[in-house]
């Protein structure tokens, strides 16, 4: 009988074959599956994004982990749909205008789906209008905005405004190097996050 902490280590340790391996063995014992999302890969990626927050693994060690995640995933997916299993909630995920860097924000979002959310990925140099557009069509709970630059930063403040126009719902939170606290409250933003680990626990905190 598969345990789920074998699942979580293959996880923490980015053992891909392993996790897909397990995670077949575990659904042809009749596992459920919330057990093997919670206990085994939600479980080893949120240990791992636990040590991130603390600066005891590293960018690759997370994203090797991710990436193993993705590989039970893979095979969760088609069942979980069948099975009605809701997402923790919907989050749509981007890069501000003029802004082209996407490494820390491919990091959030595989963390949060590491955590259970549906991430809907409107990627780089995102306008307004990318972001309104996916949130209204997935019905999405929280708007997450990333950027790199002390010049695209302020892309959030416009962003914010034509959010506030088109009559958007969801929670809005930021992040990235040059991002602050202090400059959600002035944009008013609901949720400011320093790292990738963060993000999910202030993603969690605005459903
Ligand atoms: Co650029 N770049 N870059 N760059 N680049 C920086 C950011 C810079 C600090 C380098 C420097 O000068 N020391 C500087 C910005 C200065 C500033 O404005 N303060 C800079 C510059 C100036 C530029 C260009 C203007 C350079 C030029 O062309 N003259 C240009 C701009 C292009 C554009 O965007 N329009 C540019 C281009 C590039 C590349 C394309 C070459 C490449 C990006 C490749 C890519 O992303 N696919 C690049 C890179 C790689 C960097 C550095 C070296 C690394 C960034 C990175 O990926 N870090 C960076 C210097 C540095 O940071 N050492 C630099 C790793 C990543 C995991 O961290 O993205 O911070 P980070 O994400 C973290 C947190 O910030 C947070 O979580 C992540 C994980 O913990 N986070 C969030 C991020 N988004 C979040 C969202 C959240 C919550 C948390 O909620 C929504």
């Amino acid at each position: 009988m598969v345990d789920m902490k074998e699942i979580a280590d293959a996880v923490i340790k980015g053992q891909a074959p392993k996790v897909k391996e397990l995670v077949a063995k575990a659904l042809s014992e009749k596992v459920s599956l919330n057990d093997i999302l919670q206990k085994g890969l939600i479980g080893g990626m949120g240990f791992i994004g636990e040590r991130f927050k603390k600066n005891e693994v590293y960018v690759p060690e997370v994203l090797i982990a991710a990436r193993a995640m993705k590989a039970g995933m893979e095979i969760m997916k088609p069942l979980l749909a069948n099975a009605g299993v809701q997402p923790l909630g919907v989050v749509v995920l981007g890069t501000v205008k003029g802004d082209l860097h996407d490494i820390g924000k491919n990091l959030v979002g595989m963390m949060l789906e590491g955590a259970g959310f549906k991430v809907i990925d409107v990627g780089i140099d995102a306008g307004p209008d990318k972001f309104i557009n996916a949130a209204k069509d997935n019905k999405a709970s929280v708007i997450a905005m990333s950027a790199l630059l002390t010049t695209t930063m302020v892309a959030m403040k416009t962003a914010m405004e034509e959010f506030k126009k088109a009559g958007v719902t969801a929670k809005v939170m930021i992040g990235g190097a040059p991002l602050t606290q202090s400059y959600a409250d002035e944009i008013g933003a609901q949720g400011y996050a320093p790292d990738a680990a963060s993000a999910v626990d202030k993603a969690k905190q605005l459903l």
